[in-house]
């Protein structure tokens, strides 16, 4: 069965809409197998963003990225992946339609309440990051 890794970010969680977005989620039809509330580290950030490292907004967005606990969280159903990135709209809250997550309640193109994996080949590293196997209630 299809999984993804989803990270509710610190915005989400400032603003206390991580039940809200879960939500979101579980009436697609997604169940949620494993998560955990954790501050990311530099040196898994680094590791998390290294495709975007050499960008100028790489240091902003590391620091909000390890500025308070986050929920890293596994969802799994058919076709859960490229599901759950429509649900949240563009990365770009700005440019996301009303009706998405990041266009309801996101702020702009970093300060945009969660990331979700983009591949399987990015969820199977993703989730090996963060959780060990026996944490994964698959
Ligand atoms: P996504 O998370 O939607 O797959 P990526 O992988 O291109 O997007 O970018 C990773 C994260 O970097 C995004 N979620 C967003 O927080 C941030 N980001 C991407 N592009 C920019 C940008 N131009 N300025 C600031 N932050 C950005």
């Amino acid at each position: 069965m299809e999984k993804t890794l989803i990270i509710l970010k610190p915005d989400c969680m400032e603003k206390r809409l991580a039940g809200a977005v879960l939500d979101r989620f579980q009436k697609a039809g997604f169940d949620l197998v494993a998560a955990k509330l954790t501050r990311l580290p530099p040196a898994l950030l680094a590791e998390h963003y290294a495709h975007i490292a050499d960008r100028p907004f790489f240091p902003a967005l590391a620091d909000f990225m390890g500025s308070r606990p986050v929920l890293v969280a596994v969802l799994q159903g058919t076709g859960v992946i490229a599901k759950v990135r429509e649900l949240l709209g563009p990365t770009d809250s700005k440019k996301a339609p009303v009706g998405t997550i990041r266009g309801d309640f996101g702020t702009d193109v970093s300060v945009n309440i969660c990331h979700a994996s983009d591949s399987p080949e990015s969820a199977a590293a993703e989730i090996a990051r963060f959780f060990a196997p026996d944490e994964v209630f698959a």
